[in-house]
């Protein structure tokens, strides 16, 4: 991380949005918290469409000799995470957190398979990113019926206030490979349960992690990853964090942001399956 980086921008900047969609509640829990769980958003039915696309998509890049979690960055390219990232309701909740010129720069499944021996360590998202100020909201969609068998993520509530935390690299059975040192300080974890096709939000300060799937049932959650267009990044755009990025509400006119369009269809061709 460059000193550009850690000049500014340190803190977590508690909403004042007046909500139009979300509860006063929600927001001041956000505020307070670090998140808001449960929310409601695809019904049973869409939830069964979003979980049966995902099992032929998975397929896909199984059989590109990838797992499920190589799932990164598709929304630029697949239609139906297109039309995910821009979900009406979805938009709504974000917009009463960041704004109406809403970006969403990342989607990733974490898709933990019955047995997955990788754990996801408890983290910070901020710390992996070259991004100021802390506005990135992450809305993670649960694919799966998500219980205390499964491996749910677990937050650590509050964790955000103290702002961006040291970290220490993992190996071994992980997903991700930093780390929140202090971790184990900041509080009892917190376990999301959460229905098939309910949301939750959170802010990219919130230390949160999951444990490795010891059930026989697996546990899937789309993460999106929404910013407002005054975020600037201060690494090199080289993995396209400027330029891999849909336009979901509003405008992005003037700043740095180089949003895409839209795509047209779910294709995808092993070839074209990477990383
Ligand atoms: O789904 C998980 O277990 C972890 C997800 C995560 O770390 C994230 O959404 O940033």
């Amino acid at each position: 991380m460059g000193d550009a980086g850690n000049r500014e921008g340190q803190a977590f900047l508690p909403v004042a949005r007046t909500p139009r969609t979300l509860s006063a509640e929600a927001v001041q829990h956000f505020n307070q918290r670090d998140y808001v769980a449960d929310l409601p958003l695809l019904d049973a039915a869409e939830a069964d469409a979003h979980r049966a696309w995902f099992d032929g998509v998975s397929a896909q890049f199984r059989a590109a000799g990838k797992d499920a979690y190589s799932i990164n960055g598709y929304h630029v390219r697949l239609k139906t995470l297109h039309d995910l990232a821009t979900h009406p309701l979805l938009l709504d909740y974000v917009e009463d957190l960041i704004g109406p010129d809403i970006l969403c720069w990342g989607t990733h499944y974490f898709s933990k398979e019955p047995g997955d021996a990788r754990a996801v360590p408890f983290h910070q998202d901020a710390v992996y990113w070259p991004f100021r100020p802390y506005r990135t909201v992450t809305a993670w969609i649960a694919v799966d019926d998500v219980d205390l068998e499964n491996a749910p993520m677990c937050f650590l509530p509050g964790s955000h206030l103290a702002g961006p935390q040291e970290t220490r690299e993992r190996d071994g059975d992980v997903v991700l490979n930093l780390e929140t040192i202090d971790y184990a300080a900041m509080g009892a974890p917190w376990p999301l349960t959460m229905q098939a096709g309910r949301v939750s939000l959170r802010t990219d300060l919130l230390v949160h992690g999951s444990a490795p799937n010891r059930s026989g049932r697996r546990r899937c959650g789309l993460t999106l990853r929404y910013v407002p267009p005054e975020v600037w990044v201060y690494a090199d755009n080289d993995l396209g964090w400027t330029s891999r990025v849909l336009l979901c509400g509003g405008s992005a006119d003037g700043s740095a942001w180089e949003p895409l369009e839209a795509p047209r269809g779910d294709e995808l061709t092993l070839g074209q399956v990477r990383d």
